[in-house]
Protein backbone atom coordinates (compact mmCIF):
# COMPACT_ATOMS: atom_id res chain seq x y z
CA UNK A 1 0.00 0.00 0.00
CA UNK A 2 2.74 2.50 0.99
CA UNK A 3 4.66 1.32 -2.12
CA UNK A 4 1.47 2.02 -4.31
CA UNK A 5 1.16 5.74 -2.42
CA UNK A 6 4.68 6.33 -3.50
CA UNK A 7 4.45 5.67 -7.27
CA UNK A 8 0.86 7.75 -7.29
CA UNK A 9 2.86 10.51 -6.09
CA UNK A 10 5.81 10.27 -8.55
CA UNK A 11 3.26 10.07 -11.29
CA UNK A 12 1.57 13.18 -10.18
CA UNK A 13 4.95 15.50 -9.76
CA UNK A 14 6.05 14.22 -13.59
CA UNK A 15 2.39 14.97 -14.79
CA UNK A 16 2.46 18.37 -13.27
CA UNK A 17 6.44 18.85 -14.34
CA UNK A 18 5.37 17.74 -17.72
CA UNK A 19 2.51 20.19 -18.33
CA UNK A 20 4.19 22.96 -17.12
CA UNK A 21 7.55 22.13 -19.36
CA UNK A 22 4.98 21.97 -22.55
CA UNK A 23 3.12 25.40 -21.08
CA UNK A 24 6.55 27.01 -21.15
CA UNK A 25 7.92 25.57 -24.85
CA UNK A 26 9.77 28.55 -26.82
CA UNK A 27 11.62 28.78 -30.10
CA UNK A 28 15.22 29.03 -30.62
CA UNK A 29 18.76 28.09 -31.17
CA UNK A 30 19.30 24.98 -28.88
CA UNK A 31 16.99 22.18 -31.23
CA UNK A 32 15.81 18.51 -29.30
CA UNK A 33 14.28 15.78 -31.37
CA UNK A 34 11.75 14.14 -28.90
CA UNK A 35 8.75 12.12 -28.40
CA UNK A 36 6.05 13.21 -25.81
CA UNK A 37 5.58 9.90 -24.38
CA UNK A 38 9.00 9.36 -23.93
CA UNK A 39 9.95 9.99 -20.64
CA UNK A 40 13.24 10.61 -21.16
CA UNK A 41 12.72 13.45 -23.62
CA UNK A 42 9.92 15.32 -20.79
CA UNK A 43 13.22 15.56 -18.42
CA UNK A 44 15.20 17.12 -21.16
CA UNK A 45 12.81 19.64 -21.78
CA UNK A 46 11.93 20.04 -18.06
CA UNK A 47 15.76 20.96 -17.50
CA UNK A 48 15.44 23.28 -20.54
CA UNK A 49 12.50 25.20 -19.06
CA UNK A 50 14.07 24.75 -15.68
CA UNK A 51 16.88 26.75 -16.65
CA UNK A 52 14.61 29.14 -19.03
CA UNK A 53 16.52 28.24 -22.45
CA UNK A 54 14.72 29.43 -25.19
CA UNK A 55 14.70 25.97 -27.67
CA UNK A 56 13.02 24.34 -30.95
CA UNK A 57 11.76 21.05 -30.74
CA UNK A 58 10.67 18.38 -32.93
CA UNK A 59 8.40 15.49 -32.61
CA UNK A 60 9.69 12.01 -33.55
CA UNK A 61 6.59 10.02 -33.83
CA UNK A 62 7.75 6.51 -32.58
CA UNK A 63 4.40 4.51 -33.20
CA UNK A 64 4.75 5.11 -36.76
CA UNK A 65 8.86 4.10 -36.38
CA UNK A 66 10.21 7.90 -37.77
CA UNK A 67 13.33 6.98 -35.46
CA UNK A 68 14.21 4.71 -37.60
CA UNK A 69 14.14 7.24 -40.98
CA UNK A 70 17.60 7.39 -42.24
CA UNK A 71 17.01 11.41 -41.79
CA UNK A 72 16.93 10.69 -37.73
CA UNK A 73 19.62 7.69 -37.72
CA UNK A 74 21.85 10.50 -39.12
CA UNK A 75 21.51 12.48 -35.67
CA UNK A 76 21.41 9.12 -33.51
CA UNK A 77 22.44 5.74 -35.08
CA UNK A 78 21.08 3.88 -32.01
CA UNK A 79 17.72 5.93 -33.16
CA UNK A 80 16.35 6.97 -29.70
CA UNK A 81 15.12 10.06 -28.60
CA UNK A 82 15.86 12.71 -27.03
CA UNK A 83 18.69 14.24 -28.99
CA UNK A 84 19.77 17.82 -28.63
CA UNK A 85 21.60 19.87 -31.25
CA UNK A 86 23.37 23.10 -29.57
CA UNK A 87 25.53 24.72 -32.62
CA UNK A 88 27.93 21.99 -33.34
CA UNK A 89 27.20 19.64 -30.51
CA UNK A 90 24.76 17.19 -30.98
CA UNK A 91 24.23 15.02 -28.27
CA UNK A 92 21.86 11.94 -27.29
CA UNK A 93 20.88 10.56 -24.14
CA UNK A 94 18.81 12.35 -21.24
CA UNK A 95 21.47 11.88 -18.52
CA UNK A 96 24.38 13.05 -20.87
CA UNK A 97 22.38 16.07 -22.29
CA UNK A 98 21.35 16.94 -18.71
CA UNK A 99 24.99 17.20 -17.42
CA UNK A 100 25.77 19.21 -20.67
CA UNK A 101 23.11 21.92 -19.76
CA UNK A 102 23.94 22.05 -16.58
CA UNK A 103 27.71 22.83 -17.49
CA UNK A 104 26.80 24.98 -20.57
CA UNK A 105 24.11 27.03 -19.12
CA UNK A 106 25.28 27.53 -15.07
CA UNK A 107 21.56 29.38 -14.84
CA UNK A 108 19.31 27.75 -12.48
CA UNK A 109 21.57 24.83 -11.07
CA UNK A 110 19.93 21.45 -11.83
CA UNK A 111 22.33 19.90 -9.64
CA UNK A 112 23.29 20.57 -5.57
CA UNK A 113 26.82 22.73 -5.40
CA UNK A 114 27.37 20.25 -2.27
CA UNK A 115 29.16 17.45 -3.04
CA UNK A 116 27.78 14.64 -1.19
CA UNK A 117 23.80 15.74 -2.19
CA UNK A 118 25.25 15.84 -5.68
CA UNK A 119 26.71 12.11 -5.27
CA UNK A 120 23.16 10.66 -4.24
CA UNK A 121 21.41 12.66 -7.25
CA UNK A 122 23.65 10.93 -9.67
CA UNK A 123 23.02 7.71 -7.43
CA UNK A 124 19.41 8.09 -8.00
CA UNK A 125 19.36 8.99 -11.64
CA UNK A 126 22.21 5.81 -12.58
CA UNK A 127 19.26 3.47 -10.41
CA UNK A 128 16.39 4.63 -12.37
CA UNK A 129 18.21 4.29 -15.55
CA UNK A 130 19.29 1.21 -14.62
CA UNK A 131 15.99 -0.41 -13.92
N1 LIG B 1 19.29 6.08 -22.17
C1 LIG B 1 18.53 6.81 -23.15
C2 LIG B 1 17.28 6.00 -23.47
C3 LIG B 1 16.49 6.66 -24.59
C4 LIG B 1 15.27 5.83 -24.93
O1 LIG B 1 15.10 4.67 -24.49
N2 LIG B 1 14.38 6.43 -25.73
C5 LIG B 1 13.20 5.72 -26.15
C6 LIG B 1 11.96 6.51 -25.79
S1 LIG B 1 11.85 6.71 -24.02
C7 LIG B 1 13.22 5.57 -27.66
O2 LIG B 1 13.58 6.50 -28.36
N3 LIG B 1 12.85 4.42 -28.18
C8 LIG B 1 12.87 4.19 -29.60
C9 LIG B 1 12.26 2.88 -29.95
O3 LIG B 1 11.66 2.27 -29.08
O4 LIG B 1 12.36 2.48 -31.12
C10 LIG B 1 18.18 8.20 -22.61
O5 LIG B 1 18.13 8.37 -21.40
O6 LIG B 1 17.99 9.12 -23.41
Amino acid sequence: MKVAMTVRKRVMIFAVMFVASVRQAKMTAVTISFNWRSSCSCRVRIALNLKGLDYEYTGVNLVKGEQNSPEFRKLNPLGYVPVLVDGDVLLSDSFAILLYLAEKYPQHPLLPSDLKTKAINFQVNFYFLSL
